[in-house]
């Protein structure tokens, strides 16, 4: 076994074999088998992303069992084991800590194969929302500060660009270029919520389609997972990060940027299923959703090309260049979504 993390946790049997799982750009993750057949998710966390992991964790414990309070159904949210030092997570010799948690055997996808793929996805993030309702979100950790604070990611991607780490600014004059053309517009939600328009919620924070798990005969939402940046935030973080990944129409380092556009079909069909599951949501959170889903892609774009000048060390990268590729099918998602603003804001009145 090379991950000796596992023997750390009361699973069931003795583990035979851990393999590599999933495709999360921010923790290492293992498919842990047992010789009874038992099957878990053991997990490294980023050092990179994380530095408060008791914080982290802690958040994580409360709000899913605050959701397990809710939820009948066992698969409905994650399912923690505790480590033989009494903590949720074990620490290593060399300082990583490593959790471990019940695998569910479900589908988790990339891309959605059908509109009612993404429609679940928007019920599983709704419903995720709308159980959190009444959990006192200022109890809980900021695990990254300023996470979806769009102007403070711009300061920090200026003092990458001043600092230039890898002599790559000089081959993305355009790309920087279009990233600051937008400081200004991309600052609009962080100033609705300092000016108290638009409510803090328990948000999820990071709604790609893959962090969430579908019932495999069914195909119906079971849960969501990563729950590491669940924090105080905006419903049109959660609305818009979603959009940016699943109504896509190219993969997130898609090359051939004329692959990549906004399907309003998909933008449409995912704003019912987050409306319906979630109809709390006040008049304003709804008409921030379009802002939530160009702002988001804006943000998360920035971020890649951020990382690309720092010499990626914060996103997983499987080639070099390919934050820079992520950096620009953004700046072309961004571009599209400026195209169909006003299309944007009718589809989510008319719901
Ligand atoms: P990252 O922060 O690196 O994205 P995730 O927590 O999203 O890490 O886990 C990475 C992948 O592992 C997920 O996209 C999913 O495919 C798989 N995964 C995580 N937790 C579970 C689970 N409890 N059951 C089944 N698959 C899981
Ligand atoms: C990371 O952990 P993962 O792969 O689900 C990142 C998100 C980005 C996303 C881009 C903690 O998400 O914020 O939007 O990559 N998570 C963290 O794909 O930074
Ligand atoms: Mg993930």
């Amino acid at each position: 076994m090379n991950q000796q993390a596992i023997f750390h946790f009361p699973v069931s049997g003795t583990p035979v074999q851990c393999e590599r799982y999933g495709e999360g750009h921010i923790n290492q993750t293992y498919l842990v088998t047992t010789d009874s057949g038992a099957r878990y998710i053991l997990q490294r966390l980023s050092n990179v992303a994380f530095h408060d992991i008791p914080g982290l964790m802690d958040n994580i414990i409360r709000v899913t069992r605050h959701i397990a309070a809710k939820t009948k159904e066992e698969d409905g949210t994650l399912h923690f084991l505790s480590a033989d030092n009494g903590k949720t997570y074990y620490t290593d010799e060399d300082g990583y800590s490593w959790r471990c948690y019940r695998f569910v055997d479900a589908l988790c996808i990339q891309a959605p194969e059908t509109e009612e793929d993404f429609y679940q996805s928007a019920v599983a993030f709704g419903t995720f929302q709308d159980q959190l309702r009444d959990f006192p979100a200022e109890t809980l950790k900021e695990t990254i500060p300023n996470f979806h604070n769009t102007p403070d990611r711009y300061r920090k991607f200026r003092e990458a660009l001043q600092k230039d780490a890898c002599r790559r600014a000089g081959g993305v004059e355009k790309e920087i270029a279009f990233y600051l053309e937008r400081e200004e517009a991309g600052g609009a939600l962080q100033r609705m919520l300092e000016a108290g328009e638009l409510p803090l919620r328990v948000t999820h924070n990071d709604t790609k389609l893959n962090n969430v798990l579908l019932d495999k005969t069914t195909r119906k939402a079971l849960c969501v997972i990563d729950l590491d940046t669940v924090m105080p935030g905006l419903a049109a973080y959660d609305f818009g990060d979603s959009i940016r990944f699943g109504a896509a129409t190219g993969s997130e380092d898609e090359k051939n940027l004329r692959k990549v556009t906004i399907d309003l079909n998909l933008y449409r069909v995912f704003a019912k299923g987050f409306l319906t599951s979630c109809p709390g949501l006040t008049g304003a959170e709804r008409a921030s959703l379009p802002l939530g889903a160009k702002l988001m892609t804006l943000e998360c774009g920035l971020r890649f090309l951020t990382d690309y000048l720092d010499g990626d060390h914060y996103f997983g990268t499987a080639y070099p260049g390919q934050n820079l590729d992520r950096a620009r099918s953004h700046i072309k998602l961004v571009r599209d979504m400026e195209k169909k603003w006003d299309e944007m804001e009718r589809i989510i009145r008319e719901i």
